[in-house]
């Protein structure tokens, strides 16, 4: 681990049943449309798209609808854990391309298989909830507490038994919206946390630098980009929005910051709905960011 790898894989995961709006299995055409290949192969990756993981369309699943489709999510991520594990073996990157943020139960399960990795994940949620503590019942509020060994036992376990990541192993940037319970769970974590009023108060510049170097013991890193964490006036395609955000240059910067470190083995870009966007441009700023992450400089 460590050296960034010059292979790109992009993985397509039109994942929906984690929440309950239409459009964000829309993700990965989206992205597509807006470049995300072409723009990587300028960048001097070797960059292979293989298509969608299969996923279950859920009005063909509406017999689940009650479990909140934990069955057919647990399937789809027991796909993209050997996906991902599969292109890390293979001395790939993987960007996997949601799809809702459920689908990092698989990626992230699957890049860790071999070598632990460390985790950015920026959202505005902290997606901590288990289904004692869960509001809404969705899965893709609970994902990274199951990552981390809390909740589903089937989600837990997946790919292989037991936790996935660490709570020191997790960077999260961008909090802003918790559940009650879940930001009790959240605090007597061992999770990195930075906060909008963390960002307004401190800078990005010295949040992003910080935060690496909480992940300092490890020398992989996956990004788990939650769109939602930026800003909904810039980027208004996320199904689950909340004000105040991440701005486009903030999280600009983080990238640059994170691309600096080159150890960046793995992405998830996910939440991305385009039903609710305007002109594609929140797949427009995801692949600028991705850009970004992965090594584009300004000059
Ligand atoms: N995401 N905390 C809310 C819930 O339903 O548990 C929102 C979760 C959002 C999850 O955006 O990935
Ligand atoms: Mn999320
Ligand atoms: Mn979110
Ligand atoms: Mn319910």
């Amino acid at each position: 681990g460590g050296k960034m790898e010059n292979r790109i894989r992009m993985i397509g995961v039109p994942l929906d049943l984690g929440q309950e709006q239409r459009g964000v299995d829309l993700g990965p055409g989206a992205l597509r449309y807006a470049g995300l290949s072409a723009r990587l192969t300028g960048l001097g990756y070797q960059v292979e798209d293989i298509g969608n993981l299969e996923v279950p369309v859920r009005d063909v699943v509406t017999a689940e609808r009650q479990q909140h489709y934990l069955p057919s999510i647990g399937k789809v991520c027991e796909t993209v854990y050997q996906a991902g594990r599969t292109a890390v073996a293979q001395g790939c990157i993987p960007v996997f391309m949601g799809g809702d943020h459920s689908l990092a139960l698989g990626s992230i399960g699957g890049v860790t298989h071999e070598q632990p990795t460390a985790v950015i994940w920026v959202d505005a949620h902290g997606d901590f909830n288990t289904p004692e503590t869960s509001p809404s019942g969705n899965i893709h509020g609970m994902v990274l507490a199951a990552l981390l060994g809390e909740g589903h036992s089937e989600l837990v376990h997946l790919g292989r038994p037991g936790p996935k990541l660490s709570g020191s192993d997790v960077v999260l940037i961008g909090l802003r919206e918790l559940d009650p319970q879940e930001k009790v769970r959240l605090r007597e974590s061992s999770v990195n946390v930075y906060t909008m009023r963390d960002i307004d108060e401190r800078g990005i510049g010295a949040i992003a630098r910080e935060a690496l170097g909480k992940l300092a013991h490890r020398t992989r890193l996956h990004l788990s980009l939650d769109l939602d964490g930026l800003d909904p006036l810039e980027v208004p395609g996320v199904g689950t929005t909340s004000p105040g955000g991440i701005t486009y240059r903030e999280a600009q910067l983080l990238m640059e910051i994170i691309a600096d470190t080159k150890l960046l083995c793995s992405m998830d870009i996910v939440e991305i709905n385009p039903i609710l966007d305007h002109g594609n441009r929140t797949a427009k700023i995801a692949v600028e960011l991705a850009a970004s992450a992965f090594g584009e400089a300004i000059m």
